[in-house]
């Protein structure tokens, strides 16, 4: 028997809600956090003007700095909105584009690479939801490098070039022909330039998951360390018959857990460990209750100089909380694959 991961939660938790948030703000979750000149910054989702029927008036990104990746000030406007999205896409769709082709803009992730901050984010649109990739060196100018073809999102970006060339995971949709609606895999894709991807190869599907029944995704961006890539995931379970915590009057049934494999260092297709119980359960009050309850959604990891992992996650589509383990602990806790 592996002995039970040490993995702790935050006292602080959440480490950052819509209070914190010097403009309307009614959900602050979902963030990408990478540690850069010093100091944290972090990229989260911001759903805001709550209709208090489950309806929102818009969503937008906003930046948060820290000096300890506990503490966080909140900068005193968003950074990307409906309105910048539109104008990027115009630029890069040109003729395709309609004026309500942009719904929102949402759960960013954020990666270095050779010294450059690059974001990536899921836009739903008209013809379906997309995942983008763009690179900023001050968060307030964007360059867009480019946005997929639907159905796809849940994009993270490896931290470094393998075998010469970028790598993502990603989480494509596909509905059509299946005994499960939902039954989502991860994938994995590379690219010479973050402009053009290809080479699409399988990773991991929900089967594989012994606590999953429906979608699965890629999380926070991959660390890497001596045995493979660290990479949590999201897991979905669906259970029809029991209703959880939240606010939408159609109600809300799924667990989301975070979850965690190994991946081989030159073939991060190829997994090699998976951890065969969730990485984190929905257990406290921040986690199951909330806009949707039961949900931990892990965006950020930051391996520190001493072996802590910071693990932040959106909490109940909520807040941002954040866990901590060893790096050689969530290793270990990867059962090899045969
Ligand atoms: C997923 C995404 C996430 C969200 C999660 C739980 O499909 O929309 O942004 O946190 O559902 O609602």
């Amino acid at each position: 028997m592996k002995p039970e991961l040490n993995i702790l939660r935050h006292a602080q938790n959440p480490v950052l809600s819509a209070r914190d948030v010097p403009y309307p703000s009614s959900l602050t979750f979902n963030a990408g956090v990478v540690r850069h000149g010093g100091r944290y910054l972090m990229v989260f989702r911001n759903d805001h003007g709550h209709d208090g029927q489950g309806g929102f008036a818009g969503t937008n990104i906003g930046l948060a700095t820290s000096p300890d990746g506990i503490k966080w000030t909140v900068e005193p406007k968003s950074i990307l909105a409906e309105a910048d999205v539109r104008v990027e896409l115009k630029r890069l769709m040109g003729h395709r584009y309609a004026p309500n082709f942009v719904k929102r803009i949402y759960d960013p992730r954020l990666t270095i690479i050779e010294g450059k901050i690059y974001m990536c984010f899921a836009v739903d649109t008209l013809h379906g939801i997309c995942g983008g990739v763009a690179t900023t060196e001050d968060f307030q100018k964007f360059t867009w490098l480019s946005v997929s073809a639907p159905d796809n999102r849940n994009l993270v970006l490896f931290p470094r070039r393998i075998g010469g060339k970028f790598v993502r995971y990603e989480r494509p949709l596909p509905v059509y022909m299946r005994e499960n609606p939902e039954d989502f895999p991860i994938w994995c894709a590379e690219s010479s330039d973050l402009i053009y991807w290809g080479r699409n190869r399988p990773v991991l599907g929900v089967e594989e998951v012994p606590y999953a029944n429906s979608k699965i995704g890629p999380a926070a961006p991959p660390i890497e360390t001596r045995h493979g890539w660290l990479v949590t995931i999201h897991a979905v379970h669906r259970d029809a018959n029991r209703r959880l915590a939240g606010w939408e009057p159609k109600g809300w049934f799924k667990t989301y857990y975070a979850g965690l494999m190994l991946t081989d260092l030159n073939v991060p297709s190829r997994v090699i460990g998976l951890m065969r119980k969730p990485l984190l359960t929905p257990e406290t009050d921040y986690e199951l209750d909330g806009f949707r309850g039961s949900v931990i959604f892990p965006c950020g990891l930051i391996l520190e100089d001493s072996g802590e992992v910071k693990i932040y996650y959106g909490a109940a589509d909520t807040s941002v909380a954040l866990a901590t383990a060893h790096v050689d602990d969530l290793v270990a806790a990867c059962e090899p694959l045969s």
